[in-house]
């Protein structure tokens, strides 16, 4: 039998679980598994700056492939708890990423030994497993494990945690004969889709609301073949944006309190049957449950047992992995359409009612104000960007006006950390975007404030030669808690503007971004006037190519613009003019009836 340290044995697994590469940084308790990371040679290592923007980057990388399950590296104390974020914004959007951490020997752990804390403890609330392994003949099966949970039901992230004894203990063991255990999904039935089928054909104003776990379970083209089959209008929820093209005929647009378009509501509003899949009702999405719920029937597929009823009760609720559900719902309609094809429901005025709805009720982003207003960004970037580009973001007025502006034609080409929010994630999740798939451009999207939260990451970005392109919409402010506090009537710590004692061209706007990201090694436009930012970011496309280093185009926004949002669903507030000719919204994706 094949004899070596548990970290060797570690570093088999991953590499027989399919892992390539890995995102950390050394430290004394965890430099027996770089050892063996270093004697495999398989693993390639992204060197983070900052420990938690190691398991963003994972996130980002798991994110963009299927199959794909981002790794991240710490040592033991304060790393454990600096990738906490990572794990909650991984478990809260139902994302696998494996984080490992080093830790003190197992006789040490009870005596208050240097940076050692009990992070198995801490993480269990935001993991599928957290252990700290204390047998070394453990280690093999503790990673087999963990790659069967993250892999089964509700996708989610584990933390291993291994002491510095446990890591250099040697075992037996043979990675040859090594097998990853069999995944379990459950399906529904094909009594469970009739059933759910009868109740769709039933209603008059149905409309079919797209969760995350579509994309989760690669399985946007069935619900598109389904969607078609049907003539249903597509809702896709934040998370499950890109799962039908933005193009579609039946792309309804989003419904919410923030990112969604106020077709998307109104059509909505105006469905009597919801067919949800892979969602989760967010609260973000839902508003008021009064609201969403009155006058309609709903139908909830989701792969979770403990997910159905846990918002709301729907009328009728199956646990299915996403894709066998699409699978079996599309098979099942198309034999009753040619079984009985008399009997087959109509859509095609509902479908035409939502599409004028599309091409009615747009915002308005022409906007030729000096400092800018953030739509007309919106604008620039939907001519800018082509249907490949992959959009990276987190939160912030910045992030729920892209989502109401932009367009996404395709699945996972909008990554978001939707539940968790985590200020600062933008960065290095693009950076993991890049590794995952160097080949799709991608544009990462950021208010002032999440910029700065991780900015140390752009330098991974030029160490590693990761281009992507980073917008940077500042308004010197924390736009979106500004907009909030007006509940409160005030403007209280929310100010990033600052007289930059070196910086006085930056007006007042506090941070020179330009100098801090050439400083990491990045290069970076600004742009303060609304014909500049085409060609700026043409500008940053050559940049890109030439250096190979992330490019920033910062763009100075007016201090304060409000962006719609509501509390319920029915009464986002609008706070600037409607779009009422075609030239108010020109790269509106269904064009606007003159
Ligand atoms: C770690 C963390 N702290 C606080 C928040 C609350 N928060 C949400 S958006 C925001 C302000 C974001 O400002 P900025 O990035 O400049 O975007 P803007 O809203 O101005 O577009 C804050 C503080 C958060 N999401 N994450
Ligand atoms: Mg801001």
């Amino acid at each position: 039998m094949p004899r070596m340290t548990a970290a060797d044995a570690a570093v088999a697994v991953l590499r027989r679980e399919g892992v390539r590469c890995a995102f950390g940084l050394p430290g004394a308790a965890i430099n027996p598994f770089y050892a063996a990371m270093r004697r495999d040679g398989g693993i390639t290592h992204t060197l983070a700056r900052h420990v938690e923007g190691a398991s963003h980057m994972a996130e980002g990388y798991t994110r963009v492939r299927s199959g794909n399950i981002g790794v991240c590296v710490g040592t033991s104390g304060p790393a454990g708890t600096d990738m906490l974020t990572g794990l909650y914004s991984a478990s809260a959007d139902s994302i696998p990423i494996l984080c490992i951490t080093g830790q003190a020997p197992v006789a040490r752990l009870h005596k208050e030994d240097f940076q050692a804390v009990d992070i198995a403890a801490v993480a269990r609330p935001l993991t599928k497993m957290a252990m700290t392994v204390l047998e070394p003949a453990q280690v093999p099966g503790a990673f087999q494990q963990a790659f069967h949970l993250m892999r089964s039901g509700r996708p989610g992230p584990v933390l291993i945690d291994l002491p510095f004894d446990v890591q250099l203990a040697e075992i037996d063991f043979d990675p040859e004969t090594y097998q990853p255990l069999p995944v379990y999904k459950p399906a529904a039935t094909r009594a469970q889709i009739a059933k759910a089928l009868d109740m769709l054909a039933a209603a008059e104003r149905p409309i079919i609301v797209a969760g995350g776990g579509i994309i989760n379970a690669d399985a946007a083209d069935l619900l598109v073949e389904f969607a078609e089959l049907v003539d249903v209008p597509v809702v896709p929820t934040l998370m499950g944006w890109g799962a039908l093209p933005d193009d579609h005929r039946l792309m309804a647009g989003m419904a919410g309190l923030q990112t969604s378009h106020r077709y998307g509501n109104a059509t909505l509003l105006a469905s009597d049957f919801v067919l949800g899949i892979g969602n989760r009702w967010a609260n973000r999405h839902t508003g008021g449950l009064e609201v969403y719920r009155r006058g309609r029937t709903f139908v909830h597929v989701d792969i979770e047992p403990t997910q159905i009823g846990r918002v709301f009760a729907p009328d009728y609720g199956i646990v299915s992995d996403a894709g066998a559900a699409l699978r079996l719902f599309t098979e099942v309609a198309r034999e009753r359409r040619r079984v009985s094809p008399s009997a087959w429901v109509e859509r095609s005025a509902w479908v035409e009612e939502c599409r004028q709805r599309r091409a009615t009720m747009q915002r308005r982003t022409h906007f030729d104000n000096v400092p800018l207003k953030p739509q007309r960004v919106y604008e620039e970037m939907n001519r800018a960007f082509g249907h490949q580009t992959r959009y990276v973001t987190t939160i912030g007025l910045s992030q729920i006006a892209a989502a109401q502006f932009l367009h996404v034609y395709r699945p996972r080409h909008w990554i978001n950390a939707g539940q968790a929010g985590p200020l600062g994630w933008t960065t290095p999740a693009a950076l993991g975007a890049c590794v995952a798939d160097p080949d799709t451009p991608v544009v990462a999207l950021s208010g002032d404030y999440d910029f700065q939260f991780m900015i140390e990451e752009l330098a991974v970005g030029a160490q590693f030669n990761l281009p992507y392109i980073h917008v940077l919409v500042n308004n010197a402010y924390l736009g979106l808690i500004r907009q909030s506090q007006r509940g409160f009537d005030m403007d209280y710590c929310v100010q990033l503007s600052f007289d930059n004692v070196n910086a006085p061209e930056v007006g007042g706007y506090g941070v020179d971004h330009v100098k801090v990201a050439e400083g990491l090694g990045c290069k970076a436009l600004r742009v303060t006037e609304p014909g500049e930012i085409g060609p700026a970011l043409e500008e940053a496309k050559k940049m890109m190519a030439e250096y190979r280093v992330p490019v920033v185009v910062e763009i100075i926004l007016e201090r304060v613009t409000n962006i719609s949002m509501g509390t319920e669903l029915d009464n986002v507030v609008e706070f600037e003019d409607l779009a009422e000719r075609r030239e108010d919204a020109p790269t509106a994706v269904v064009a606007m009836l003159d």
